[in-house]
């Protein structure tokens, strides 16, 4: 190693040495060398940067050990950051989702959240969650074949599993958003079997029975959502979540401050809401929590 690099067998031993401190298991035998022992993928700011080709999405992008919550992170630092930062943790210990509901969030994990600058009004920002969203299902589709749908209004889900969920928080004026810290959890090296079953959570993990390089999907993730975000507003964009839902043509379940809905998702509107057929009335609803419930004969 040391002849082909052309350096001593002292620098090699330092490089080496520098890599077990970021969490490498590198095996070492005399005569032979150095071998990495188990596939690792540690959360490396200058490697994710290394391979970036984005513009200007994660052109600031920090990495933690631990905090707890990469949205209360990029919150505090929404008003000085430069448009597109990014904070990325290996752990949170207090992920949370929408309602302040828990997010669980174990090493080998993407919990990740971005600072958005949109010269928008507050009405326009759930373009943002759209952009988002497709961002995800494409990467995802793209580097692994995965069906990735999207579920009304934030998820995105493997086979009706839950393998990434957003969290989108905004600081407004009267007339324009002043930013959007939008968090994306996403279950990628991480085993689901300890979460309760009524979460329906699955992991890349999981469905590909392997491991995932988190540098790519991260690389990836950030062009797709850099694109994605630049059209936001065109009808384009929204056909395209359009196509992607799977909540389209369920039989559904909606909870909101207003009270329970239940009906068929017949279509999702430009503005993000979501029509629902109930007892012979389409209604509109524009927040809350979504059930798909299962036909009868279902699995
Ligand atoms: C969400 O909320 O789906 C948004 C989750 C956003 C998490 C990211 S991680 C980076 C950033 N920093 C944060 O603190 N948050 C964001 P919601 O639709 O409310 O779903 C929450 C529900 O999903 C919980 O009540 C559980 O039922 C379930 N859940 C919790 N952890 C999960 C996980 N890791 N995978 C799948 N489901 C989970």
């Amino acid at each position: 190693m040391a002849t082909r690099q052309g350096i001593s067998r002292a620098a090699v031993w330092k490089q080496i040495q520098s890599l077990r401190t970021k969490g490498y298991e590198i095996e070492s035998s005399t005569r032979k060398g150095y071998r990495l022992a188990k596939f690792h993928d540690p959360l490396d700011a200058d490697m994710i940067c290394e391979g970036l080709r984005t513009k200007w999405l994660g052109k600031d992008l920090r990495c933690f050990d631990e905090v707890c919550s990469t949205n209360d992170v990029a919150r505090s630092v929404a008003r000085e950051c430069r448009n597109g930062t990014v904070i990325l943790a290996e752990t949170q210990t207090q992920g949370r989702g929408r309602l302040s509901r828990p997010w669980a969030s174990p090493p080998g994990g993407i919990w990740m959240s971005l600072v958005l600058k949109p010269k928008i009004s507050l009405d326009r920002a759930y373009r943002i969650n759209m952009a988002v969203s497709v961002a995800v299902s494409r990467s995802m589709c793209a580097l692994y074949g995965l069906d990735v749908g999207i579920k009304w209004p934030n998820d995105l889900l493997i086979g009706g599993r839950k393998v990434c969920g957003i969290l989108m928080e905004i600081s407004a004026e009267v007339d324009r958003v002043d930013w959007a810290v939008v968090g994306l959890g996403i279950n990628a090296n991480i085993d689901v079997m300890g979460f309760s079953v009524d979460w329906r959570a699955t992991s890349l993990r999981q469905e590909l029975c392997q491991d995932v390089s988190r540098i790519d999907l991260i690389q990836r993730l950030l062009l797709e959502i850099e694109g994605t975000y630049h059209r936001m507003h065109s009808r384009d964009l929204y056909e395209e979540w359009r196509r992607r839902s799977v909540t389209l043509g369920k039989q559904v379940r909606i909870t909101s401050a207003s009270g329970d809905l239940s009906g068929e998702a017949i279509d999702l509107a430009e503005d993000g809401a979501l029509l629902i057929r109930a007892e012979d009335k389409i209604k509109r609803v524009l927040a809350g929590d979504c059930i798909h419930l299962r036909a009868p004969g279902e699995a």
